[in-house]
């Protein structure tokens, strides 16, 4: 492979990690769809399984075409190592699972995704390992919600669904004080526009099924970090529990990273100019977006990211029946879970993606009943704020 430190994000993300295999000047991975490998002799399978000579051995253990895409993500997270796993969740979860124990405590932003809520309530009902939520505001808010057997601080920045920032590096350096690992769950911003472990944080993980993926087609998750952590993971949870991405889904992973770049552009630039149209609007209650001069996370948002991102949250005047009814009343935009797909996307967190949150528990993040999450698509801006200003129109 011809050298090329030294390039920019966008030509990373085009060129960076992609081997030309066997020799036959593939412009393109292909796809290793294959269970097992085959050692020349019985020798050389020891030696593989012993670690005495590297290659691989069977896919759950590692694969090349899922390689290609972990050493992509490593490189534009500015990771050591990166591993793959078969969703979001998969690589939250191994994660978690890697960093704990009974008794220990995680402490996490104040909102997170969904699932994400239910693998903590699982974790403590199961497994007797606590969690408490924190704004994270400050950094003596950080030290002060630390415990003894905190095990690790879990982020969500931008937060699903809020859209509320924490300050990355503050963050890390309260938790260094104390030796705690930082994980950073990057989804909603994408490694485009920020890049946790430049601000001091150990490990990132993705829903790759969002930006990175980037066409609705796939689900995948990465987790970046140290290689020893990225190791260790490798050949204990993920080996052993088996969460692995298959080598299609890597290959479409790694098709639709190649322009996360320029989808990033437009959905940020798409979402800027919902936000503000929103923000005008007299039935519109409130928007959430870090975009926004007057938004309380603004400076956060200019520290450590490059743009504010394709995701708008916003409340209207009514209720519960107002936000169905103004989402009923679109024709362009979907009505769907997810996000980061060329289609706009709405939904609405209260009975959707937060519907597994107690209600209590759910207005202390922020979801209230009229809360609507948005994914800007790449369609033409105008054509998304017409089909808002028609379905708003008729409520
Ligand atoms: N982390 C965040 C921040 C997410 O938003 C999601 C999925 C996950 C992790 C899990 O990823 P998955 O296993 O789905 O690949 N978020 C979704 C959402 O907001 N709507 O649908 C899925």
């Amino acid at each position: 492979m011809r050298e090329n430190n030294g390039y920019r994000f966008e030509t990373d993300l085009i060129h960076k990690g992609i081997p030309d295999f066997q020799g036959v000047g593939s412009l393109v991975p292909p796809i290793y769809q294959t269970s097992t490998f085959v050692f020349k002799d019985a020798e050389q399978g020891e030696a593989r399984f012993s670690g005495k000579e590297a290659g691989y051995i069977y896919s759950r253990l590692a694969n090349p075409t899922v390689r290609v895409f972990e050493n992509m993500l490593a490189t534009l997270e500015k990771g050591e190592a990166a591993l793959a796993f078969a969703s979001g969740m998969a690589a939250v979860s191994a994660v978690l699972t890697t960093l704990t124990k009974t008794g220990d405590h995680i402490l996490c932003s104040q909102g997170i995704y969904g699932c994400t809520f239910g693998l903590l309530q699982s974790f403590k009902d199961k497994y007797q390992i606590d969690h408490s939520f924190s704004s994270l505001e400050s950094k003596d808010e950080v030290l002060e919600n630390i415990r003894e057997n905190t095990a690790c601080i879990f982020i969500e920045t931008p937060i699903n669904p809020t859209m509320r920032l924490v300050d990355l590096e503050m963050v890390a350096e309260a938790a260094g004080e104390h030796g705690i690992p930082v994980v950073v769950d990057n989804t909603f911003a994408s490694p485009y526009l920020q890049k946790p472990l430049l601000h001091g944080c150990d490990v990132v993980v993705h829903s790759a099924t969002k930006y990175i993926g980037g066409h609705g087609d796939v689900l995948g998750g990465i987790a970046v970090g140290r290689r020893d952590f990225i190791e260790k993971m490798a050949k204990t949870v993920q080996k052993d529990m088996g969460g692995i991405l298959s080598p299609f889904d890597a290959w479409l992973l790694i098709r639709g990273l190649k322009t996360l770049a320029v989808r990033m552009d437009r959905h940020s630039e798409n979402a800027e100019k919902l936000a503000s149209f929103l923000a005008a609007h007299p039935k519109i209650e409130q928007v959430f977006y870090p975009g926004d001069m007057r938004n309380p996370d603004w400076l956060i948002m200019k520290k450590q990211m490059e743009k504010p991102g394709g995701l708008i949250s916003f409340s209207l005047k009514g209720t519960k029946e107002t936000a169905q009814q103004f989402m009923n009343n679109l024709r362009l935009i979907k009505i769907a879970v997810s996000l980061g797909d060329p289609e706009t996307l709405i939904q609405h967190p209260a009975t959707m993606t937060h519907a597994v949150v107690p209600r209590e528990e759910r207005y202390k993040m922020g979801i209230s009943d009229t809360l609507m999450r948005l994914s800007a698509g790449l369609e033409a801006w105008e054509d998304l704020r017409d089909d808002i200003r028609q379905a708003l129109e008729k409520i």
